[in-house]
């Protein structure tokens, strides 16, 4: 079985007690590879090898690290569909979305940043006659970036890309449900002869290899996307040792339905957003706000559309809905829609597991479920399911919406669909999250900050932002005459 190892100082390295665990495809239960559960001392060495490429690296200038980047890029794009597939098989989503979204948007962090490399700049402050101060922003030095199963190379290299841009060297983890392409992305760097120790890539565990990442005294920076609670494990464990830190963690996001919207870019923007990737997109709206003049109408309407994306085999080319990332996520799913139930709503349609036949008979598959009836207090309301599950609940007035919009412990994205400009103004400025999309839901431009509020995360990356991350500030003071 094809063993999916590390990569360290520009060689594909095999843990070092050799131990591995089996790598799953989602959409057949079944293993297909095994990859790595590395530990501290390989960990260890990948530290070393960054820190031993760092000076050259960091000294670099801009247009040569801006050809690597852009080197890596265009080898994605040669392998594009080798790269669609393995993130399809290791993730179970959908071919299309992995060929679509998920590689096409990693290339572009790399072309990206490419760019932002030989743009980034800095500042000065005149004093008059008496001096000048100028920002040396410098590379801060070894960094960790690490990533969670459910886009797993778009959010890996949305980490790397600005780091080895800013001059940073990395060791990186993804999740160790998803590692194939990241294994990929190590031999993409092999045949692009991108610097030994620039880039490492460690595979395995979050409290074994992530902790000995984010807990190393010689890494200087972590930028981690995942959950809240590991979020709030990694904030308390770097907290001590001052390191920067960003966190991009969960999000419970509203799409808000006014009686003025475009109805049928409404409703049809609002299933993707709803069960893109199977509902297992931080961004996605996974609780529907509907004015109540329209409630019942777009109800059925939804219900309608969202009854037909039954899950099928992700690997053919039209299936919309895969499968979700584990057999312990389905049943965490399904216990949410139980509790719905408890709690007094009412299921419109799905509520239950998919057996599809054929390879994917033993698959992880969940009903496309929409539920009403619920308080937004609940907990269907208030937690993060992360799959293919949807509440509805109608509201009266604007002060109504925005208690129940902001009425969660997260605010990362909210999707606002209204054509009264004054409205969209108002309450893009009242809702407490970090992206507002109006009219549209996804739509990113790379240069803008990214992140949420509360429990959604700390910081912003994205742009420069990014960049600024990745280095330090230094002021820098000269009297004049
Ligand atoms: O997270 P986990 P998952 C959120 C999404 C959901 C979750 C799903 O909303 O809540 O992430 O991703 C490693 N020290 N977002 O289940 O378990 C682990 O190995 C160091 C928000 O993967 O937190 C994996 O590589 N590392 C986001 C990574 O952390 C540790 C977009 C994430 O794992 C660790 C995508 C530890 N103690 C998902 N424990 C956004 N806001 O943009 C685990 N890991």
């Amino acid at each position: 079985m094809q063993k999916i190892d590390n990569f360290i100082n520009g060689k594909i390295t095999p843990p070092k007690d050799k131990e591995y665990m089996p790598n799953y495809e989602p959409a057949t239960g079944e293993a297909y590879s095994e990859v790595a559960l590395s530990k501290k001392e390989d960990v260890e060495e990948a530290v070393a090898a960054a820190q031993s490429a760092f000076k050259s690296w960091s000294c670099l200038p801009s247009e040569k690290r801006a050809s690597y980047l852009q080197a890596i890029a265009n080898r994605i794009e040669e392998h594009l569909e080798d790269f669609a597939q393995a993130e399809s098989k290791d993730t179970g989503k959908p071919i299309s979305l992995a060929r679509t979204v998920d590689i096409p948007r990693a290339i572009s962090n790399f072309r990206f940043f490419a760019a932002a490399a030989i743009q980034f700049a800095s500042e000065a402050h005149p004093m008059d006659t008496r001096a000048i101060n100028y920002t040396l922003r410098q590379p801060v030095g070894v960094v960790g970036c690490i990533s969670p199963w459910n886009l797993p190379l778009y959010l890996l290299t949305w980490k790397i890309a600005p780091a080895l841009a800013a001059g940073c060297t990395v060791v990186a983890k993804p999740s160790e449900l998803t590692p194939m392409t990241a294994f990929l992305l190590s031999k993409v760097c092999q045949e692009i002869e991108l610097p030994a120790g620039v880039l490492n890539i460690i595979q395995g565990k979050g409290n074994e290899a992530g902790a000995a990442i984010t807990g190393h005294p010689q890494i200087k920076a972590i930028s981690f996307t995942g959950g809240t609670a590991t979020g709030a494990t990694i904030a308390a464990q770097v907290a001590t040792q001052f390191k920067k830190l960003s966190l991009e963690l969960g999000g419970k996001n509203p799409t808000i339905i006014f009686e003025d919207c475009d109805y049928a870019d409404a409703l049809q923007t609002a299933i993707s957003a709803a069960f893109s990737n199977q509902g297992q997109i931080c961004l996605c709206g996974s609780r529907i706000l509907i004015q109540a003049s329209i409630y019942e109408k777009f109800r059925n309407d939804f219900v309608a559309l969202a009854q037909n994306l039954l899950p099928q085999d992700p690997l053919l080319p039209e299936t919309k809905l895969g499968a979700v990332i584990s057999k312990e996520h389905q049943q965490k799913i399904l216990s949410y829609i139980q509790i719905a139930r408890q709690e007094g709503g009412k299921i419109l349609c799905g509520g239950n597991s998919i057996v599809l036949e054929g390879r994917c008979q033993n698959g992880w598959f969940v009903a496309p479920t929409v539920i009403e009836g619920l308080d937004y207090t609940c907990t269907a309301n208030q937690e993060e399911i992360f799959g293919p599950v949807v509440t509805l609940l109608p509201f009266e007035t604007e002060e109504e919406l925005l208690q129940i919009a902001n009425g969660t412990p997260y605010g990362l994205a909210a999707n606002l669909w209204t054509n009264n400009l004054k409205r969209a103004h108002r309450l893009g400025a009242l809702l407490e999250f970090g992206i507002i999309w109006v009219n549209c839901w996804m739509l990113r431009d790379l240069r803008t900050p990214f992140g949420g509020v509360k429990n959604s995360g700390l910081g912003r990356e994205g742009g420069f932002e990014a960049m600024r991350f990745f280095t330090e500030p230094k002021n820098i003071c000269i009297k004049l005459g």
